[in-house]
């Protein structure tokens, strides 16, 4: 017998049918007859809510009359994907909703697909947030999610006619958006400029010199089956005034409307760059705004209605998590709150702040580590750069009483000297917090060992790891519910939604041909799902009958699209100069996805590389249908649901060393792909879990990738040292990939062949050597769907429930509602 334990729906089919009737009436304007699937959508997503509510205010009330101290994850990007399924799923109204639908005419998948995601999110960074909030509600954890509303997201990718990225611009807020709940009566004030004076009595004044209204935007965040629903609250710009009435009145109307543009200018855009950070004043600005307004709410809700409210005790009404340094100015701006607005001394504000804010970092290259110039900190906030000065003073001399090693003191600075001081913003949270996490085992290491080695020296309690998870709800039972299905009919319970370690179960049905095989089906009848899904979204042909090979994640030089798609040049022209037969050729198609910063130039290229490939390759009858490559642009959460459950194979090959964590690893291994990778990030953890014998292992460690770099890397021995390699080079230089002409990649093989600062050469052979056992593997399907089984069975670690409970444990200290 199964167990069902899934969340008991508080609405039936018939009431859910007369609310949704009940909004398209009254919200919507339309009749059933009238109304078109977006209408349906947010009719259903308004009854959602509406069903939400009480749980949401009986949260509110909990968190803030009893005393579990709440988290409050500070992040500039929440890359939280489409709500409604979520939100159906988590509340348990999918059935009923589904059945509603049908009932008034409409496929419940046109009404999902009417959302507009929203794409609040560079990356793994944005998404990560996004899972953690959902495992936190899921978990009865009180918490708030605190960022911004950009009304554009990251920017819409598409591709000309030469394969180039076009960057279009995202603006999903002008779709009617029925989750949000702006709430002008709780707007904080944010000021920026001006200038400090001293009081007579010593004390500071910041005098600022324009202010912005923030004003909060609620989202529901609904625990899966935890009766609890927490809020993410993303602040949006708005001007104090429409416009300047005098100014106006002189008939210069620009000018009028200047102050407004500028303010709501703060949230208008998220920066589409996630690695090099580019020193930009809004940015800043943007870092400021949805810190100081969190911060002020954060007061405003623990101790509601008091004029001088007790804040020594705020430590433990929350815990602000900073997700990587984005948020970290909230550090002297909690000074400067506890210190100016209450009146504080020193030390018992920075005790407050040290004991509410933690840091976790999310990357390892160094030029990815914030910095500001203390002149642009001082022009735009000029009260916090005194206080980051004080803490760095007062940084310095504790430092002194630690060590003698007066180099180390210096190389530890917050506040760089000399002609033009920067501010590092990483050593800032590091100093101003509790805890420095890493997101993965080995990017802890090279945190503490590398990255951030002085400060783990004086202070190695502070350091800790959490290896990253993702969600299962959404990307196990919503992705992919043939395999969901599947397993609860394997484990006999479906309570593996809230508790991932479950999936161990499956273990011994590894054994078992008759399941091996139930499984191999679903892998087939997703792929042929996302065949037909490729067909309908991009005209792609996809053949589900051959391997679907993987690679999405952003294009960096570090994560090595290039590796990637060179051993496919290398296999395309062995088969051109007769070199393979044709005929022996595993049929694979190969799917990218990636989007570029637009300022990336060789990221850029890479793009054109591939997209030129895809369209030589695939149009050649000399390949005889047996290698394809397509780049569905636009990749984002949506292509994510559908594309990962189809994929035989999924690509993790960036250098060691390089990528800190991954989070699509862990994504592709829990719905059944092999993985294909380095020694990097969590591979290392999910290659231990999974078994050494069911990851496929290739390339450098970070020792040897070290000592290459020691000893003086030279690409150009590798290319000159393998033939396959040379061969595939040289197709790039020759113009096949550019209608002949042979400049247009020049810029990117130059790189490879004098630079190659990531070692694409130096892993070339083995990355193709791997790639027959690969092959012979995937040519015994039972075999390989026994070895992907045992990737499911033993990835639920990577369950983000079990992140945030490490974090709890860990951390924050604290635990769920009672
Ligand atoms: C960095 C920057 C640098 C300044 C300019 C704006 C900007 C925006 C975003 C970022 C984030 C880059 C860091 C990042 O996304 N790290 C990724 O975090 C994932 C979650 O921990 C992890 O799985 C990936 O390995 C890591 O690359």
């Amino acid at each position: 017998m199964t167990e069902i334990t899934a969340p008991k729906s508080p609405v039936t089919t018939e009431e859910f049918t007369d609310r949704i009737r009940e909004q398209l009436k009254y919200a919507q304007g339309v009749t059933p007859e009238q109304a078109t699937p977006a209408d349906v959508y947010v009719a259903s997503s308004l009854v959602v809510r509406h069903y939400l509510q009480d749980a949401w205010f009986k949260t509110q009330q909990d968190m803030v009359n009893g005393n579990t101290k709440a988290v409050g994850y500070l992040s500039a990007e929440f890359l939280m994907g489409k709500q409604l399924r979520n939100a159906l799923l988590n509340a348990g109204m999918i059935d009923q909703f589904d059945a509603a639908v049908e009932g008034l005419g409409f496929k419940p998948q046109d009404v999902i697909d009417a959302e507009y995601e929203p794409a609040l999110g560079n990356g793994g960074l944005g998404r990560l947030a996004a899972c953690f909030i959902d495992s936190l509600a899921s978990l009865g954890v009180p918490a708030f999610g605190y960022g911004i509303q950009y009304r554009y997201g990251i920017f819409k990718q598409e591709f000309d006619k030469d394969g180039k990225q076009i960057e279009k611009p995202e603006y999903w807020l002008a779709n009617e958006e029925p989750w949000g709940h702006t709430d002008y009566n709780r707007s904080q004030r944010v000021n920026f400029g001006g200038k400090v004076v001293t009081r007579a009595d010593g004390s500071k004044e910041w005098q600022p010199e324009w202010s912005v209204r923030a004003v909060p935007v609620d989202y529901m965040v609904p625990g899966y089956a935890s009766g609890r629903v927490n809020t993410l609250r993303l602040w949006t710009a708005k001007s104090y005034d429409e416009f300047d009435l005098a100014t106006f009145n002189k008939s210069d109307y620009l000018n009028a409307v200047k102050p407004k543009v500028k303010a709501e200018d703060i949230s208008k855009i998220l920066y589409p760059e996630d690695s090099t950070p580019q020193g930009k004043a809004l940015r800043l600005e943007q870092q400021y705004f949805f810190v100081s307004a969190s911060i002020h709410d954060a007061i405003r809700v623990f101790y509601p209605g008091q004029d001088k409210p007790d804040l020594t005790t705020f430590p433990d009404k929350i815990t602000f998590q900073l997700n990587d340094t984005h948020p970290v100015i909230g550090i002297p701006e909690l000074m400067r709150v506890l210190i100016d607005e209450y009146g504080y001394d020193w030390n018992t504000a920075w005790d407050i702040t040290t004991r509410t804010f933690n840091y976790t970092c999310h990357t390892l290259l160094p030029e990815a580590l914030e910095v500001w110039p203390a002149k642009l900190i001082g022009e735009l906030l000029p009260r916090h750069l005194e206080i980051i000065k004080a803490i760095n003073t007062n940084f310095l001399a504790e430092l002194a009483t630690k060590t003698r090693d007066k180099a180390k003191i210096d190389r530890m600075r917050i506040v760089t000297e000399g002609e033009n001081p920067q501010v590092r913003m990483a050593y800032l949270a590091t100093a101003g917090g509790s805890h420095v996490n890493g997101v993965a085992e080995l990017h802890s290491e090279l945190l503490k060992d590398v990255t951030l080695r002085d400060f783990s020296d004086i202070y190695p309690d502070k350091f800790t790891n959490v290896t990253n998870g993702v969600t299962p709800r959404r990307f196990i039972r919503l992705a992919n519910p043939r395999l969901s299905a599947l397993i609860t009919e394997g484990l006999g319970t479906d309570r593996w939604l809230s508790d991932l370690e479950l999936l161990k179960g499956l273990e011994p049905l590894a054994k078992d041909d008759e399941f091996v095989k139930k499984f191999a089906a679903v892998k087939q009848a997703n792929k042929e799902d996302f065949a037909a899904y490729a067909k309908r979204e991009y005209g792609f042909e996809l053949d589900p009958n051959t391997m679907f090979n993987t690679m999405v994640k952003r294009l960096h030089e570090y994560k090595r699209q290039s590796l990637k798609i060179l051993a496919l040049i290398a296999k395309y022209a062995d088969i051109k100069s007769g070199k393979v037969n044709v005929d022996d050729v595993l049929p694979r198609t190969v799917i990218f996805g990636a989007k570029a910063a637009p300022g990336y130039y060789l990221a850029k290229m890479t793009i054109q590389l591939i997209n030129n490939v895809a369209r030589v390759v695939n149009n050649d009858p000399d390949v005889k249908g047996k290698l394809n490559v397509y780049f569905p642009w636009n990749y984002n959460v949506r292509l994510a649901q559908h594309l990962i459950p189809a994929t035989d194979l999924d690509e993790q090959i960036s250098q060691a060393g390089k990528e800190a964590s991954g989070t699509g690893n862990m994504k592709f291994a829990l719905n059944g792909a092999m993985t294909v990778g380095t020694l990097d990030g969590a591979n290392v953890e999910i290659r231990e879990r999974v078994g050494a014998e069911n990851f496929f292992l290739f390339g450098m460690t970070v020792d040897e990738v070290d000592k290459l770099y020691e000893e003086g890397y030279s690409p150009a021995k590798y290319y000159e040292a393998d033939p396959r390699l040379k061969a595939a080079i040289d197709m790039v230089s020759d113009g096949t990939f550019s209608n002949g002409d042979r400049n247009t990649y020049a810029p990117l093989v130059a790189d490879w062949l004098t630079k190659d600062w990531f070692m694409t050469l130096a892993d070339f052979t083995a990355y193709t050597e791997i790639q027959s056992d690969i092959e012979a593997l995937y040519r015994q399907p039972l075999e390989w769907n026994r070895k992907a089984l045992l990737n499911v069975a033993n990835s639920g670690y990577f369950s983000s429930d079990r992140s945030i409970t490490d974090y709890l444990t860990r951390i924050w200290h604290t635990g769920p509602l009672a």
